[in-house]
């Protein structure tokens, strides 16, 4: 089953949205297999960045992103990657439609309250920089003949 990398940035923690975005994910029907609740190192924001260092925004993205705890997860269903990243909604929160996470709660692209994995690559490379094997919990969501 697809697995993707999802963290609850430092702007949602101080808001106290942890409850309500990972409300969102559990009830969509994807299956939380590990989670940390973590203050990310500089040399962890800019591994994690590390496309984005050449661009002008990248010590602001490293700064934000290390500057309170996250929370680390990974999740795991069907087409997770792709359809978290359509929960969560346009990159830029003035862009993203209402109703997705950033449309609801963010409204600065510097403060957009939630990372996804934007591909598999991504999703491997992520949960590498977060999770060891042993930090995965395999077990059965009950309620998942329901969904699938
Ligand atoms: P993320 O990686 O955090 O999930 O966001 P994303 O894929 O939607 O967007 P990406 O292009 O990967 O950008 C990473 C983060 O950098 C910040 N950013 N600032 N000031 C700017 O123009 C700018 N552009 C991007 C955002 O916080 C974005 O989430
Ligand atoms: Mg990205």
């Amino acid at each position: 089953m697809e697995r993707t990398y999802l963290m609850i940035k430092p702007d949602a923690v101080q808001r106290g949205l942890i409850g309500e975005i990972i409300c969102r994910f559990e009830q969509k029907g994807f299956k939380l297999v590990a989670m940390k609740f973590i203050r990310l190192t500089k040399e962890m924001a800019e591994k994690h960045y590390g496309e984005h260092a050449d661009k002008p925004f990248f010590a602001g993205l490293v700064e934000y992103i290390t500057s309170g705890p996250v929370v680390a997860m990974a999740w795991e269903g069907k087409d997770v990657i792709a359809v978290s990243r359509e929960m969560m909604g346009a990159t830029n929160p003035s862009k993203a439609a209402p109703g997705t996470i950033r449309g609801t709660f963010a409204v600065d692209i510097g403060r957009n309250v939630i990372h996804g994995s934007d591909s598999p690559a991504s999703a491997e490379k992520e949960l590498a920089i977060y999770f060891e094997e042993a930090d995965f919990v395999e077990w059965n969501r009950t309620v998942e003949s329901w969904i699938v």
